[in-house]
């Protein structure tokens, strides 16, 4: 009777120990400050954000949104969680053949061919609303964990050159707001 009491205690005390030593694991909830408030004191203004839609099998999606500094700054990278997407990078949507100079062809500049690219970051000058939106500036989303689906919320957080790093929520749409 005895030792079997004392096997009890060293197991439960044991299996204490364990779980404080793993206490960084992955279950964290998330929290509930997820209201906007503390965007007030920010030097950043986002507006508008969106996430278009992928359809079935895509690989790559992209973010939209209306970004105001109040100082100069610079939206150097964005980041989600491993969850949404392996990667994220700034991208800058251009036409394909844009060296090419076809002097003349004038009327028929409508759909050519897009092409998109990396850039280093999206100058945010003092007080001017610099828009991400299709066929231009977005934020990428590479390696999507699943595709991206309508009534869908995810979140991204943005780093700036000067001003704090903000999360914001995005949601998930069709067509842009
Ligand atoms: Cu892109």
């Amino acid at each position: 009777m005895t030792k079997f009491r004392t096997t009890i205690g060293v197991f439960v005390v044991g299996t204490a120990l364990f779980a404080t030593g793993c206490g960084d694991d992955s279950s964290s909830t998330a929290d509930e400050s997820t209201t906007t408030t503390a965007a007030e004191a920010a030097a950043i203004k986002v507006e508008g954000q969106w996430a278009r839609t992928s359809p079935a099998n895509a690989e790559h999606g992209a973010a939209y949104m209306m970004i105001t500094a109040t100082d100069d700054d610079m939206l150097t990278s964005a980041s989600v969680d491993a969850s949404v997407a392996g990667k994220v990078e700034i991208h800058e949507t251009v036409p394909a053949d844009g060296a090419t100079g076809m002097t003349g062809a004038t009327g028929m500049s409508g759909m050519g061919a897009m092409t998109m690219r990396p850039v280093d970051g999206i100058e945010l000058p003092a007080g001017e609303s610099v828009e991400l939106k299709p066929g231009g500036y977005h934020v990428m989303l590479l390696d999507l964990a699943e595709p991206l689906k309508a009534g869908d919320t995810i979140e991204v957080t943005l780093t700036f050159e000067k001003a704090d790093p903000m999360t914001i929520k995005v949601p998930v749409r069709d067509d842009a707001p």
